[in-house]
């Protein structure tokens, strides 16, 4: 009886995502981060309700393109405990409707969370390596 609980809980946790499970910082889809250093600029879909990649790592100076492909209006905003991005950052779902897109240019090394508040099983991270 114990051990079916067990999987329960954990089928429950893979349904509903790993955010929902544990740190607020997990990130769903916990794919392994996309690399994409050396790029002056760099596009993250809004997908399915999902951003992709999730996680990606950028040098410093970059400019990060959000783009909304679904059907529905998302928004991009800083995580509640994420670290201060340095400037206004932000898109709400006014200007971040279907086909719309925002780009924030990161000035600062650091690991960047982001969320869409509407969806919120919808969410980023961005990490910003000091360039080599
Ligand atoms: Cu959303």
């Amino acid at each position: 009886m114990k051990r079916t609980g067990v999987i329960v809980v954990l089928v429950a946790c893979a349904l509903a995502g790993a955010a929902s499970c544990g740190s607020t910082h997990k990130i769903t889809p916990a794919l392994p981060p996309a690399d994409l250093r050396g790029r002056a600029r760099v596009e993250i879909d809004a997908a399915q309700n999902q951003f992709m990649p999730a996680t990606v790592i950028v040098d410093v100076g970059t400019k990060v393109t959000w783009i909304n492909k679904d059907s529905v209006a998302h928004n991009v905003e800083k995580s509640a405990d994420a670290l201060d991005f340095g400037a206004k950052f932000g898109a709400d779902a006014s200007v971040f409707g279907p086909g719309r897109s925002y780009s924030f240019t990161f000035a600062k090394a650091g690991t960047y969370f982001y969320t869409c508040t509407i969806h919120t099983l919808m969410s980023g991270k961005v990490e910003v390596a000091a360039k080599a």
